[in-house]
């Protein structure tokens, strides 16, 4: 195969099933033609041969048949499902929700989905099919699903035109721009991935879409030009994507940019007050809508790493969202409007509350504020952002980035789920007590969104356990609860199969991961921000270089660490009490965020009596160790998983050791030539 089929993999399930799933899907009847309902009978051709080794049989209208079946279609399309769920069951379920039933009908076994919305029908397909692909039995089946959130969307950071993928590790982009309308096979299986998750939406651009501030010998400028999107002819082309997505249910978005009226109109101002810019918008939205009536809306980065806005102008943040928001409100669509921005505080933690808070209450019914899980930019570990829960009048966007920009970029194998759980669960007391982040957003128009990850390898993710990312993102986004254990279960169970000491080691590879990165990249008390940055465009990020970024970790020759409470920046005092007193309090702060509220010497004594600087030291180390251990972990998989996918992610693990044992040097001197304070053990120092 040209690339891998993921957790989509459909493999014969074992004998003690197939009886049981066979007898009732024969035959599979899906109702009338909607273009997510022709994806879903595409779906069952696909998966009932391979997974049941027979050919069942496609009915288009109610099967006339003795033998049991599968009925995929709302109340509506069947007598069968009409009697056998009751229909205000059915019309209650919010959208994309579905309900699985097993029920006997005529004497016969027979399975049910269904849905309100053809959407839910895809998801409650690709449901059940999960359930046959890890052997789940179906017999007594009573599932009712509805998604926590309304929008479940997947930033992409493609740079058309160019393929290239910013912070994208999995190879140049999947989508070939210069070839639309064509279309390439591997859409249809990325919309496949997505829609088996429940994504509902794509963006298919990047959010820089001007020539990036900062210019590099290595980089095809012309390429960033990602606002041509919007002319005429791209538009055109996007509507070819656009179908393909459509049906699995995905609406498209694109990011546009802020100065587009001059860009590509040719007005000589972007000013979001002025009339001919408004009208300029105005038409543009039109036309866009004309060719795509399911166009979800805009995503904008302004006033941003050197984005145009409406500052430039003079205006805010509402000013700008809400010109955008006016011309797609009478087209049902939407902008999401990123926090992402900088400003003259010295502690960037600060900036985005700071600079939106403000502002809640202001924004227009179709705008969502976009904001990153934490106040800096997807390190290894950060604090919640402060924004969840402090602005209740406007519509919040949660971001998580899927891809690793600062967690191994692909080739380290780290999972970001327990990071993500982390986050949803983190109670803001914004509401009092019992306010978790992820029941934060639940109201029409917020969601969830997932900076991207994939590219043209075969691993569509850069590293085969990588793709788990991408899984567990669209799992979290339906159902911030589900527990850790049973989406990694699942993801393992259908990528690996059923061999239990493939699924045991797989599972405690990725949920160690994430921690055992946290402590070589950052010694596990807070420290954060301690890369690479070089002079190209896209800076490293991958490698460590802490002395190139002192104002992020604060390592001068007392202490080490960054004081964010009232005596230093105050962001600490953003947060709701009593969280704000918590962080406040280097008594009651947690030890893993300690060195980002606080700084400390480096002989201050922690809980257990260790110092900071041991504890970094030691961290740093175990971090090395866990590494070996992970590695070593996946290298008793030999011979147990096929040798395309063993090897790679063997070879990565080799390369994942030596970057972690570089960051552990790096880090440990780094922090002995500021303390002066030697290793009890003596590793660091004195060679
Ligand atoms: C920065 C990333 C850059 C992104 C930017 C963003 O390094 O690649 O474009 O975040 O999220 O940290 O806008």
């Amino acid at each position: 195969n040209e690339y891998d089929s993921c957790w989509l993999r459909y493999e014969c399930v074992p004998d003690d099933r197939l009886d049981a799933y066979r007898r009732r899907c024969r035959h599979a009847y899906v109702a009338e033609e909607a273009p997510e309902l022709s994806a879903v009978r595409d779906e069952l051709r696909r998966a009932l041969p391979a997974l049941l080794g027979t050919d069942p049989h496609l009915w288009q209208h109610p099967p006339t048949t003795a033998e049991g079946f599968l009925a995929v279609g709302t109340p509506d399309d069947m007598a069968m499902i009409a009697e056998s769920v009751p229909t205000d069951v059915v019309d209650d379920l919010a959208d994309g929700g579905y309900l699985l039933k097993s029920v006997t009908w005529n004497g016969q076994d027979c399975l049910v989905v269904t849905a309100s919305t053809d959407r839910g029908l895809v998801y409650g397909t690709f449901h059940l099919l999960r359930l046959l692909n890890t052997h789940e039995p179906v017999a007594d089946l009573d599932v009712r699903e509805e998604p926590a959130y309304e929008n479940r969307l997947l930033d992409q950071w493609d740079t058309p035109f160019h393929r290239s993928v910013e912070r994208g590790y999995g190879g140049e982009s999947i989508f070939d721009w210069e070839r639309l309308p064509d279309l390439r096979p591997r859409y249809e299986d990325y919309a496949r991935l997505l829609a088996s998750v429940g994504v509902n939406g794509v963006v298919f651009n990047n959010v820089n879409t001007t020539k990036p501030a900062r210019p590099s010998a290595n980089v095809a400028f012309d390429a960033f030009e990602g606002w041509q999107l919007l002319e005429p002819r791209r538009l055109e082309a996007f509507t070819s994507l656009a179908s393909v997505f459509r049906r699995y249910g995905i609406r498209p978005y694109l990011s546009v940019n802020f100065a587009a009226p001059m860009l590509v109109g040719d007005l000589d101002t972007a000013d979001p007050l002025d009339e001919d810019v408004r009208a300029w918008w105005r038409a543009k939205a039109d036309e866009i809508y004309e060719l795509v009536p399911d166009f979800g809306g805009f995503l904008v980065k302004a006033d941003s790493e050197g984005q145009p806005g409406p500052y430039d102008y003079g205006r805010d943040h509402v000013d700008g969202a809400n010109a955008l928001a006016r011309v797609l409100e009478p087209h049902g669509g939407r902008v999401w409007w990123r926090a992402f921005v900088y400003g003259t505080h010295e502690d960037r933690a600060v900036q985005a509350y700071d600079t939106f808070e403000p502002l809640d209450g202001d924004f227009a019914d179709n705008v969502t504020v976009q904001v990153k899980n934490g106040p800096i930019d997807f390190q290894p570990r950060e604090p919640v952002s402060t924004l969840f829960g402090a602005m209740p009048e406007t519509d919040l966007g949660l971001e998580l980035q899927i891809t690793g920009e600062y967690t191994g970029q692909g080739v380290h194998a780290t999972y970001h789920l327990p990071m993500w759980k982390e986050i949803l669960d983190f109670d803001t007391h914004a509401d009092g007590p019992g306010s978790p982040v992820g029941s934060l957003f639940r109201d029409d128009g917020e969601g969830i969104v997932g900076v991207g990850s994939v590219g043209e390898d075969h691993s569509w993710t850069g590293h085969y356990l990588a793709q788990a990312n991408l899984y567990a993102f669209g799992r979290l986004a339906w159902d911030p609860e589900a527990s850790a254990e049973s989406v990694t279960e699942e993801w393992v169970h259908q990528t690996f199969g059923a061999d239990e000491q493939v699924g045991d080691t797989v599972t405690r590879i990725l949920h160690d991961s994430w921690e055992v990165c946290i402590d070589y990249e950052t010694g596990g008390l807070g420290l954060m921000h301690m890369m690479h940055n070089a002079e190209e465009y896209l800076e490293n990020h991958y490698d460590p270089a802490p002395e190139e970024w002192p104002g992020y970790h604060g390592a001068t020759e007392e202490g080490i660490g960054v004081d964010r409470t009232s005596t230093g920046s105050g962001y600490a005092g953003q947060y709701r009490d009593p969280v704000a007193q918590r962080y406040e309090s280097v008594a009651d702060c947690p030890e893993e965020l300690l060195l980002f509220f606080h700084h400390l010497p480096w002989t201050h004594e922690l809980d257990d009596g260790t110092t900071v600087v041991q504890r970094l030291y030691d961290n740093c180390f175990a971090g090395v160790e866990e590494t070996k251990r992970l590695r070593a972990e996946w290298q008793s998989l030999d011979g147990k998983v096929d040798e395309r996918r063993f090897r790679h992610v063997a070879e990565r693990f080799d390369e994942q050791v030596a970057q972690a044992e570089r960051w552990r040097d790096v880090l440990t001197d780094y922090f002995y030539s500021h303390s002066g304070v030697p290793d009890e053990q003596g590793r660091v120092g004195d060679d």
